[in-house]
């Protein structure tokens, strides 16, 4: 058994939870929430109680939840995500405005010339108005750069690109802006957390997007960097501190939104799974960590019961990834005791 990640200092309480340890440096701790957890798992709500300060909903304020027809928005999965945090006194972030997933399917069709724009902010406008004051954050566009699609300013070749052009990022945030000021406005972001080529050019773009959009004062305030974490793949901390450090010196805020370690290129064996997974996280966060403008951390669910991965990347053996803080039995993980340890070293936040 490999030594535990964060010894227990002297009178600590030994319950103590993430949010609770990540305060303690002036951060914040969360994770994503689906609609089947909030209805049907109360001991899962109890652990993101303990654990968390902030909730995300996995998929209650998308597009296909909220506005499933032309004419009609149903709020009532994202209300029933906002009841259960009023609950328990936690924060909740949006997400996300416009995305190239997680749309009805009534949408890509509707969005001709002459359409597109007004679908656009007529959304924007009565869901961010919907829950203006309530949230804390909104991801008010997600997954926007993507340099292999090869299109103009290296965006993603997604719907909202093909019908309004790069122009439908600033719309996002000028509407967001002007029906909910006080909500955070983030650019959410995956795919920029590993020395690949790939993901070299992404970071470059990314960047390059950044200034552009600081320089024409399109009011975003905070970058999303997701980190869907594969165990397997080797991390180069230089380049996450100075990935972090350029966003940083523009003015803008960070926050990781996403935060899970996916290990199917592991063996099945838990422990050193466990261990590899946890190793690969504190490995990530601890250069990220380490930058001021960082804001806070969440993960893509909190137990094992709850995660993505195993439909999305199912593993050969068909064992389940080993990917969040909790296990199945929503006992605390190696991966726990490492996020813990890496809020613990990250510098006091003014
Ligand atoms: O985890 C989410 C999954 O349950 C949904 O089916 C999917 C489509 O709405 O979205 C997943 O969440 C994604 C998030 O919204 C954006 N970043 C990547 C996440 C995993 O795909």
């Amino acid at each position: 058994m490999a030594a535990p990640l964060v010894a227990m200092a002297a009178g600590e309480a030994p319950g103590l939870g993430l949010n609770q340890r990540a305060r303690r440096r002036g951060l914040f701790f969360g994770a994503a929430v689906n609609d089947d957890t909030v209805t049907k798992d109360k001991p899962y709500l109890d652990k993101i109680d303990a654990d968390c300060g902030i909730v995300v909903g996995e998929a209650q304020f998308k597009w296909a939840d909220v506005h499933p027809e032309p004419d009609k928005f149903d709020f009532a999965r994202a209300e029933a995500l906002m009841t259960f945090a009023k609950a328990r006194k936690l924060r909740v972030r949006g997400h996300t405005l416009a995305w190239h997933e997680g749309n009805p399917d009534w949408l890509e069709p509707a969005l001709k010339p002459g359409t597109a724009e007004g679908i656009l902010r007529t959304h924007i406008q009565t869901v961010t108005k919907h829950f203006a004051g309530r949230l804390a954050h909104w991801d008010v566009v997600n997954e926007v750069v993507q340099p292999d699609d090869k299109q103009v300013h290296d965006l993603r070749a997604s719907l909202w690109l093909r019908a309004l052009g790069p122009a439908y990022i600033d719309i996002a945030f000028q509407e967001a802006a002007a029906c909910d000021p006080g909500a955070l406005r983030v650019i959410n972001e995956f795919g920029t957390d590993y020395p690949l080529a790939w993901q070299e050019r992404k970071r470059v773009a990314f960047l390059g997007l950044l200034a552009d959009l600081r320089a024409r004062k399109v009011p975003v305030q905070a970058v999303g960097l997701q980190a869907h974490l594969d165990a397997a793949e080797p991390i180069d901390q230089k380049v996450l501190s100075r990935f972090v450090t350029d966003i940083a010196s523009m003015g803008y805020r960070i926050i990781v939104t996403e935060l899970d370690v996916r290990d199917q290129r592991l063996p099945g064996d838990i422990d050193s799974r466990d261990t590899a997974v946890a190793a690969h996280a504190k490995a990530w966060l601890d250069p990220v960590l380490a930058c001021p403008a960082v804001l806070g951390v969440l993960t893509w669910g909190l137990s094992d019961r709850h995660s993505w991965l195993n439909e999305k990347f199912p593993r050969d053996d068909k064992l389940d990834h080993r990917a969040l803080p909790l296990d199945a039995a929503l006992d605390r993980k190696k991966l726990w005791y490492a996020i813990a340890a890496a809020l613990d070293a990250a510098p006091m936040r003014s």
